[in-house]
C-alpha cells in the first residue's frame, strides 16, 4: 500500500501551503518561489531585483540550500531580512520548510517574499509552498532542449527568466527554441530575457514582480 502514503504526503504538504499562503495573505505579502539547475543565477537575480526594488518594495528572502549559508551571507549584505533554510539533503523544498521559515519572520516589514529554491530542474516544481507564483530561470548555457526534457518546472512557472544573455554571442544556443517550447508547454508563461549581471530585461521583469506587490 505504497501510493496511499505517497498521496498522504502530498495532501499533508498542500494543506500547510494553504496555511502559509493565508499566513502571506493576511499581511499582505507577494510570494515568488524561484527554482531552476544550479548555478542558472537565481541568487544573481534576487540581487539584482533587490537593487532595482530598493526604495519602492520592501523585500524578504527565503534561501534554500542542501547545506550551509553562503546564498543568505549574500542576500545579507544587502540589509534585507533573510532566513537560511538548509533541507540537508533533500532536492527542494516544501511547505512544512517554508512554513517554519516564516516562524518569526517580520512579514510586517515586508511586501514581497522572494523564496530561493534548492537548484534542481526537477523537484522543486512538484511542492507547492504557498507562493503565489513560481518562476523559473534557465540560463542560455543550459542548451535549448530543456523545456522538452524537463517539462514540470516550465508547466507550472507563471514566468519564465532566460538568464544570461550577455553570453548569447559566444554560444551556439537557439533562444527562439526555447521560447517556443516554453509555450507549447504552457501557453501562458509570460517570458523575459535577462542578464542578472548586466541588468538586460531586468526593467520587465520588475515591473511585472511590482504589478502584483498587494
Ligand atoms: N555571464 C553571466 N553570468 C551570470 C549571470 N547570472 C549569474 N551569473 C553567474 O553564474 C554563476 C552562478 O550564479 P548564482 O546566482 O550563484 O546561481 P544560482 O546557483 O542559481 O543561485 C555565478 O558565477 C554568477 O556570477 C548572467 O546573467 N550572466
Ligand atoms: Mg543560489
Amino acid at each position: 500500500m505504497k501510493i496511499p502514503v505517497v498521496a498522504k504526503i502530498l495532501e499533508a504538504n498542500e494543506r500547510i501551503a494553504a496555511e502559509n499562503r493565508k499566513l502571506l495573505k493576511k499581511h499582505n505579502v507577494f510570494a515568488v518561489n524561484i527554482m531552476s539547475s544550479p548555478g542558472a543565477g537565481k541568487t544573481t537575480l534576487i540581487e539584482s531585483t533587490i537593487k532595482a526594488l530598493a526604495g519602492r518594495v520592501r523585500v524578504g528572502v527565503i534561501e534554500g540550500d542542501i547545506q550551509g549559508t553562503a546564498d543568505a551571507e549574500r542576500i545579507g549584505k544587502l540589509e534585507v531580512p533573510v532566513v537560511q533554510i538548509n533541507t540537508g539533503g533533500a532536492c527542494h523544498l516544501d511547505a512544512n520548510m517554508i512554513g517554519e521559515a516564516l516562524r518569526g519572520f517580520p512579514l510586517d516589514r515586508i511586501d514581497l517574499l522572494i523564496i530561493e529554491n534548492v537548484g534542481n530542474l526537477v523537484c522543486p516544481a512538484e511542492f507547492n509552498v504557498g507562493e503565489d507564483a513560481k518562476a523559473m530561470l534557465l540560463s542560455i548555457t543550459e542548451g535549448e532542449d530543456k523545456p522538452l526534457k524537463y517539462p514540470l518546472m516550465f508547466q507550472e512557472s507563471k514566468v519564465l527568466l532566460v538568464n544570461k544573455m550577455d553570453l548569447q554571442p559566444y554560444l551556439n544556443v537557439d533562444v527562439g527554441k526555447i521560447k517556443r517550447d516554453a509555450r507549447i508547454l504552457n501557453p501562458q508563461i509570460r517570458i523575459f530575457e535577462v542578464s542578472a549581471r548586466d541588468g538586460t530585461g531586468m526593467k520587465e521583469w520588475v515591473e511585472w514582480l511590482g504589478g502584483h506587490i498587494r
